[in-house]
């Protein structure tokens, strides 16, 4: 190697070299890096092979980009935003007679489908013809909630690479993001100034749209982070979050007054833009008709309508909603909709073809897209649920539709799957403990770990005060009664409380007040120390936000190296012998790798295993943790 980059340098090749060539030219002596690059790829995919997948062969068709051809302009509500700011694009809303539609397939459909784990890369194919195609589109959802933690901690690439490389790609798009007010991206409340500089850092990178909300509908949780996107020019859609059912008149805590009061309240706040924030497909047809009329005749600001399909009435919910004047809804295109997902895209630019809300959106152009998502579909096929039907279950569990996928392995995971519809029943009970609160992340953990708990513990409601008494409640349980997520309406319950927190203190005024603002340049020195990289600005917020995950995820990278480059089918699945794939290594490099044998376990416990890498025989031996 180091003779061939001698020969094909430039300098060598115009014969410019004299004896001092060699100790001029330091980098010709670097062909290790290169060496490792291969090795670690093969390294990973061994592991996968012999220690996951066994090397099961498992077939699945590339996906078809449709290459749409590039119109002369590309003039969509981002160039809205750009020319006229936040201001022109609420004033264009409401000229729109047609009903505008959010692309949740990169966010929440995946989110609530299958476990957040799309990669980058099935994003980045298909993103110029998402471009075109979809120019119509109000907003794509492509970051945000699960996907930051996701993408470092499974993952294992960055999320603000997908951010930035989807916004060169997407230039006419509103790009939209959820955040979880206080919480960030995470489960906790940060500081103050960790929400700003993250909010900042966003939207320099590229998204238009901040979604915000509070777990428990406290709008003193939102403040901050929506006060930082007004200062930033960008658009704040603040939510309410939907729970309970407003149609029924014995459940009157979350009536339909509550929900006209907060919402007139968003929009004192500064809010560009309402959002309805359906987590749980609660919000059933003839609610959210009544709803909507409700606060159009209240509030001036756009509605924006989200909600899931998991009761299997999402279509109507949003159909009504349409007729009752709503502005824009949130959908996923149909490949990836339906169950704990959003409604169907198409379906719905189906249903309103020819009619006042027609959404001006051309059917075959979204069929291109949503064919392209369902042949990458089968790939994730692993992290799927396995729920095959919508279910009215729902509207008595509560349970977000994110949350409702996952917690059937979060249950096995703690050797309680034969007592799954006992958990499913104690999340209702946990939730009148608690006094009956808004269940979205945070807090339906908060109720989900409760459940979990007392089941494991044979817990009731009612000998929870005795037999609770020396237990230690879940970390998540005991930060929610410290005050740590905010505070619920109504208040926290005090018995349960107390029982609890066993005597340690609880706040009741803003986290973020209390917390002390976080040191970043120390966050700066820590990362470049004890990993030799230059942490930049988004290094450091996602350590200050993940600590944990963002080392395991810089750890991870350097034995590995940076896979993303790597085809879904590959990074998930590994090979089966005989099979060849093509790995980019850098931009345009490849490696065409073929598995040519596993090996059978030797005395050390290694398999070895031949590859073929651009026609050379590599042999590696891995560890069989069997
Ligand atoms: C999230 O917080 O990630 C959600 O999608 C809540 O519904
Ligand atoms: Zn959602």
């Amino acid at each position: 190697a180091f003779l061939i980059n001698v020969l094909n340098h430039e300098e060598f090749l115009k014969g410019e070299c004299d004896t001092g060539f060699l100790a001029s030219h330091p980098e010709l002596f670097a062909i290790r890096p290169k060496a490792d690059k291969e090795l670690r790829v093969l390294q990973y995919i061994g592991e996968k092979v012999v220690n996951e997948t066994k090397g099961l062969k498992k077939d699945f068709d590339v996906p078809i980009v449709p290459k749409t051809p590039m119109p002369p302009s590309l003039h969509g509500t981002k160039q809205l935003l750009i020319e006229k700011g936040p201001e022109g694009v609420v004033n264009w809303i409401k000229e729109q007679k047609r009903l505008l539609l959010t692309d949740t397939t990169m966010r929440d459909a995946h989110q609530s489908l299958m476990a957040t784990r799309v990669r980058t890369r099935d994003m980045l194919k298909i993103a110029k013809d998402t471009a075109i195609l979809g120019q119509d589109l109000f907003s794509l959802e492509m970051w945000g909630g699960a996907t930051f933690d996701v993408a470092y901690r499974f993952l294992k690439e960055s999320p603000w690479v997908r951010l930035e490389e989807m916004r060169k790609k997407i230039p006419n798009i509103l790009f939209q993001m959820l955040v979880r007010g206080a919480n960030g991206v995470g489960y906790r409340n940060y500081p103050d100034n960790v929400i700003r500089e993250f909010i900042k850092e966003s939207a320099n990178s590229g998204i238009d749209v901040f979604r915000i909300f509070d777990s428990l509908n406290w709008l003193k949780g939102m403040e901050v982070a929506i006060d930082e996107v007004l200062k930033n020019e960008k658009i704040a859609e603040v939510c309410m979050c939907y729970t309970g059912d407003i149609l029924d008149e014995r459940k009157d805590k979350y009536s339909l007054d509550y929900y006209v009061k907060m919402a007139k309240e968003i929009e004192k706040s500064g809010a560009h833009i309402l959002a309805i924030k359906d987590m749980s497909s609660l919000l059933k047809p003839y609610a959210a008709s009544k709803l909507i009329k409700a606060l159009k005749d209240e509030i001036s600001i756009p509605i924006h309508l989200h909600t899931h399909d998991t009761s299997g009435n999402g279509v109507a919910t949003i159909l009504m909603a349409a007729e009752a004047g709503v502005d824009i809804v949130d959908t996923a295109l149909n490949s990836f909709s339906g169950l704990t997902s959003q409604p169907a895209l198409n379906s719905i630019v189906a249903a309103l073809e020819n009619t006042e809300r027609d959404t001006g959106i051309r059917l075959k152009d979204v069929q291109k897209l949503s064919d392209y998502w369902s042949d990458v579909r089968p790939v994730y096929e692993q992290f799927e649920s396995g729920l095959k039907s919508g279910t009215t279950e729902i509207y008595k569990y509560e349970i977000p539709g994110g949350q409702y996928s996952n917690l059937k392995p979060q249950v096995e995971s703690f050797g309680l799957g034969h007592r799954f519809n006992e958990v499913k029943e104690m999340f209702k009970k946990a939730n009148e403990m608690l006094g009956d609160i808004v269940k979205v992340t945070p807090t339906s953990k908060v109720v989900g770990d409760l459940a979990i708990f007392m089941v494991q513990n044979d817990l009731t409601p009612e000998n929870i005060y005795v037999k609770g008494k020396d237990l230690a409640f879940p970390d998540s349980v005991v930060d929610y009664f410290k005050g740590l997520m905010g505070q619920p309406m109504g208040g926290f319950p005090e018995e349960l409380q107390k029982l609890v927190l066993k005597g340690e203190a609880h706040i009741t005024a803003r986290p973020g007040e209390l917390l002390a603002s976080e040191d970043f340049t120390k966050i700066e020195k820590h990362l470049n120390e004890k990993f030799h990289i230059v942490a930049t600005k988004k290094d450091i917020l996602a350590y200050a936000l993940y600590p944990k995950v963002f080392e395991e995820y810089l750890t991870y990278i350097s034995k590995y190296g940076d896979l993303s480059r790597m085809g879904s089918d590959v990074f998930f699945h590994g090979l089966y012998e005989g099979e060849t794939c093509e790995v980019e290594i850098a931009e345009g490099k490849a490696l065409i790798i073929k598995l040519v044998e596993i090996g059978k376990v030797d005395q050390e416990g290694n398999r070895q295993l031949v590859f073929e890498v651009n026609g050379n025989r590599r042999e590696i031996a891995i560890a069989d943790k069997a």
